[in-house]
C-alpha cells in the first residue's frame, strides 16, 4: 500500500527504468523538487543548488576523494580501472545517494541505470549540478540531522545484505594459489604461525581455463574431498565467478545460455562477443529475470561440493575489448602497414589499441531483454553487477532457505546492498590508498553497504611491511578483512613478514573483536544506520569534527584513528569530548586512560591496536581463537568508560540464520 511519507519528495523524468533500488512504495509527489533549480541541457535534466561557505556534501559510495564530496566533478559509470587516484571521476560502482549538510538539509537520490553527473563546487564555485540524463526517479530526503536524513533514506532502499558469521573472521587471498598444494601452504603456515584465519580465497586459476562453474580437474583432483579437508581445519574456501561465460562449443553453461537466450545480443540478435579472461566470451544476460535463474541455479554445482561463500569479479562488465572492435582495430592498423607514418597517425594506432577496454561504443553496441522490453546496455550500464550478485543470491535461497550464504562483488548500484557485499576492487600498495579505504567507508554505509572492505596491503604493486602493518590494524576492524594482491606483485601472506609478532596480535585482537563488530553490523543493518559513522555527523555543532576525516566511529561505542602514513610512530587524534583510549596487544595486555576532549599526539606501535571508548559506552571482546566458530562468546570481557553500571547491546546467532532480528538483541548490564 502506497504510504504518503512527508520527508520524502518523489519526482518521475522520462520513461524511468525500474532499478528495484527502492523498496518502500512512496507515491509521486506533485509539482517541482524542493531545493533544486531545475534546467535542461543536451543531456537532459540538470539540478543546481546554490551551497553556502559552510554546507558539505556527503555520499556516493564508492568513490574518490574526502568524506566531504566538495571540489570534484563524480561521474556514475561502472569502470575497471585499477589505477585509481583522486583524479579519476568513477570507480567500480555507482551509488547515486548524497545528502547536503547546512542550514538547509536534504538528501539527494537520483534513481537511473546509466550514467549521472556530480559537479560539486568544482565548475562553479558554490554550486552543485547534477546532470541526471532523460529517464530517471528522483528522490528528495528531509530530515532534522544528516543521520536522519541517512536513516529514512536506507529505510526506502530496504535491509542491508547480512553475511553469514564466518565472514567476520579473516581471509587469505592472492590471485595465483594455482592448486591444492598452494592452499595447503597457506593453510599449514596459518597453523603454524598460530594464525587464525576464516577463510582462503580461490582466485580465477581453479577453474579450467577460466569457465565459471567448472573446477580444473589436474590442480583440484576431489574438489569436494579439498573442500571438506579445509573445512575440518576451520577453513572455508571461497571461489570466485566471473560476470562472462567463454563462448566454446561443448560448454554446458555456453551451450545453455545460447539454446536459452541468456546473453546479451548484438543488433542482429547473436551474442555480443567479448573478450575477458577466457578469451572469446557472452555476457549473461542478468536483467533478465530468466536469465537470472537460469545462472543462479549454475552456483549450485559449487554449494553442492560444501561451498559457502562466494566473489564475483568483472561485473561492469569489463571487456578487455568485443570481437568487432578488435578485428576493426587490426584492420585499421594493417593498413598502415609500410606507410611514412607523421606522429599523429602513430598516435593514433596507440590510441585505437588502448580505447578497446571498456569502450563506450562497445556497451551501447548489445542489448538486454528486460520486464520492460529490449533495452540498449548503455542505458542500464550500472545495473550490471547488481543484477549478476542478485541471480546468485536469489538462487542461494531457493538452494537453502534457512542459512546465509557469503557474496560479494566488485561491481555494485544501490539495491545490490540487499543481496551482497562488495570489496572496493584494484587499489595498490599506497599509503594514500589505506586512507581512502577509511573515508569510503561511511560513505558505502549511506548507500546501503554494510559488509564492505579493501584488499589490504594493496592489489597492485609490491607491499612492505610497514604498510600491511598499518593496514591491517585498520582492517581489524572492517567486516570484509581480506589480505589479496595480484600475481606478479610482492607476495603478502602474513607469514611471509619478519614482525610475525605484530601480525598474530593484530590478527588476534580481529578475533576478539568479532562479537562487538558483528553486534554493531546486525545492528546497523536492522536500524538502517551507519556502522562507520564521521565525526561530524556525530557532533553536528563542532567543526573540528566536521573537518576531520581521518578518524571514525565504529558501530556506536568506539572511535578508531588509524595510523596511514610511512616513518610514524603515532599521529594526532582530535577527540570531540573526553574519551577513554585503549591500547591493546592482545585482550591480556592492554592499557586505559582517558583523555580530555581535544588534541592529542597517540603513539601507536605497530601490532597494537587502539581506540578510544565513548562516555557511557562498553564494548564486548572475546579471547582469540583460530577461527569465528571457535569463539567461546560465553565468557566475554568488557571493556567500558563509565562510572558504575552501563549497557551494550549484544547480538549473536548461529552464524547462518535468515531469521535476523531485532527481538535477538541482549541488553547486558556490565
Ligand atoms: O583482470 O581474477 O579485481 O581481485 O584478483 C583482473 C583476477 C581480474 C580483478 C579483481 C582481482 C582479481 C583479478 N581480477
Amino acid at each position: 500500500m502506497a504510504q504518503k511519507r512527508e520527508n520524502i519528495h518523489k519526482y518521475l523524468f522520462g520513461h524511468p527504468f525500474r532499478t528495484d533500488s527502492v523498496v518502500a512504495d512512496i507515491p509521486v509527489s506533485a509539482g517541482e523538487a524542493p531545493y533544486l533549480l531545475r534546467s535542461q541541457d543536451e543531456t537532459g535534466e540538470v539540478f543546481r543548488y546554490a551551497l553556502s561557505e559552510e554546507d558539505r556534501v556527503y555520499g556516493l559510495g564508492e568513490q574518490v576523494r574526502g568524506i566531504d564530496k566538495r571540489g570534484w566533478v563524480y561521474a556514475s559509470w561502472n569502470m575497471d580501472d585499477p589505477e585509481i587516484h583522486e583524479n579519476r571521476q568513477s570507480l567500480y560502482a555507482s551509488h547515486n545517494f548524497l545528502v547536503v549538510d547546512g542550514k538547509e538539509k536534504f538528501g539527494v537520490f537520483v534513481d537511473s541505470p546509466g550514467k549521472v553527473v556530480y559537479d560539486i563546487d568544482y565548475t562553479t564555485r558554490g554550486e552543485m549540478a547534477i546532470f541526471c540524463g532523460r529517464d530517471f526517479g528522483l528522490y528528495i530526503i528531509e530530515g532534522e540531522s544528516v543521520l536522519d536524513v541517512i536513516r529514512t533514506f536506507r529505510k526506502m532502499i530496504g535491509r542491508s545484505y547480512i553475511p553469514p558469521k564466518f565472514a567476520f573472521g579473516f581471509a587469505q587471498s592472492r590471485w595465483g594459489y594455482m592448486n591444492e598444494t598452494d592452499v595447503r601452504e597457506v593453510a599449514d603456515e596459518y597453523g603454524k604461525c598460530g594464525f587464525p584465519v576464516d577463510m582462503i580465497v580461490l582466485d580465477i586459476d581453479y577453474m579450467e581455463n577460466y569457465k565459471d562453474f567448472t573446477i580444473n580437474g589436474e590442480r583440484f583432483p576431489d574438489f569436494p574431498a579439498f573442500v571438506r579437508e579445509m573445512k575440518a581445519r576451520g577453513i572455508r574456501l571461497i571461489p570466485i565467478i566471473d560476470a562472462a561465460v567463454k563462448a566454446e562449443d561443448g560448454y554446458s553453461v555456453y551451450e545453455e545460455g545460447c539454446k536459452g537466450g541468456y546473453f546479451c545480443k548484438d543488433k542482429d540478435g547473436k551474442p555480443f562477443i567479448v573478450g575477458v579472461w577466457p578469451g572469446d566470451s557472452a555476457l549473461p544476460d542478468f536483467l533478465s529475470p530468466e536469465a537470472r535463474a537460469w545462472f543462479g541455479e549454475k552456483y549450485r554445482v559449487l554449494l553442492d561440493c560444501g561451498i559457502e561463500g562466494f566473489w564475483n569479479d568483472m561485473n561492469e562488465p569489463s571487456l578487455f575489448y568485443s570481437k568487432d572492435s578488435l578485428a576493426r582495430t587490426i584492420r585499421g592498423i594493417a593498413e598502415k602497414e609500410g606507410k611514412n607514418l607523421s606522429l599523429t597517425e602513430f598516435w593514433s594506432i596507440t590510441g585505437s589499441v588502448a580505447r578497446l577496454a571498456n569502450n563506450a561504443d562497445d556497451y551501447a553496441s548489445f542489448y538486454h531483454e528486460t520486464e520492460g522490453g529490449k533495452v540498449s546496455h548503455k542505458e542500464v550500464h550500472n545495473l550490471y553487477g547488481y543484477n549478476m550478485v542478485r541471480a546468485a543470491s536469489e538462487y542461494f535461497g531457493k538452494y537453502d532457505k534457512d542459512k546465509r550464504t557469503l557474496i560479494y562483488s566488485r561491481s555494485s548500484h544501490i539495491g545490490m546492498h540487499r543481496y551482497g557485499g562488495i570489496w572496493t576492487g584494484d587499489n595498490a600498495s599506497r599509503w594514500d590508498h589505506l586512507l581512502l579505504n577509511l573515508k569510503m567507508l561511511p560513505s558505502l554505509n549511506m548507500c546501503g553497504f554494510l559488509y564492505v572492505g579493501a584488499d589490504i596491503g594493496g592489489f597492485g604493486q609490491d607491499t612492505t611491511e610497514d604498510l600491511l602493518l598499518r593496514w591491517t590494524a585498520l582492517g581489524a576492524f572492517v567486516p570484509l578483512m581480506r589480505n589479496h594482491c595480484t600475481f606478479g606483485s610482492r607476495r603478502q601472506e602474513y607469514y611471509r613478514f619478519g614482525n610475525r609478532q605484530a601480525f598474530k596480535n593484530l590478527l588476534d585482537m580481529r578475533y576478539s573483536l568479532v562479537p562487538y563488530l558483528y553486534s554493531e553490523f546486525v545492528k546497523s543493518a536492522l536500524r538502517d544506520e551507519l556502522m562507520y559513522t564521521p565525526l561530524g555527523f556525530l557532533y553536528p555543532d563542532d567543526e573540528r569534527a566536521k573537518e576531520t576525516e581521518d578518524q571514525m566511529f565504529v558501530g556506536g561505542s568506539i572511535m578508531i584513528a588509524p595510523v596511514y602514513r610511512q616513518n610514524t610512530r603515532g599521529r594526532n587524534v582530535y577527540l570531540p569530548e573526553d574519551m577513554k583510549m585503549v591500547r591493546m596487544r592482545s585482550v591480556s595486555d592492554y592499557t586505559e586512560e582517558i583523555l580530555p576532549k581535544g588534541d592529542h599526539y597517540v603513539e601507536m606501535g605497530f601490532g597494537e591496536v587502539v581506540f578510544f571508548v565513548a562516555k557511557g559506552k562498553a564494548i564486548p571482546l572475546a579471547k582469540p581463537a583460530k577461527n569465528v566458530a571457535a569463539l567461546d562468546e560465553e565468557h566475554l570481557l568488557w571493556i567500558k568508560y563509565a562510572d558504575g553500571k552501563t549497557t551494550y547491546e549484544l547480538y549473536d546467532d548461529d552464524g547462518f540464520t535468515t531469521d535476523v532480528r531485532e527481538e535477538n538483541i541482549r541488553t547486558v548490564t556490565v
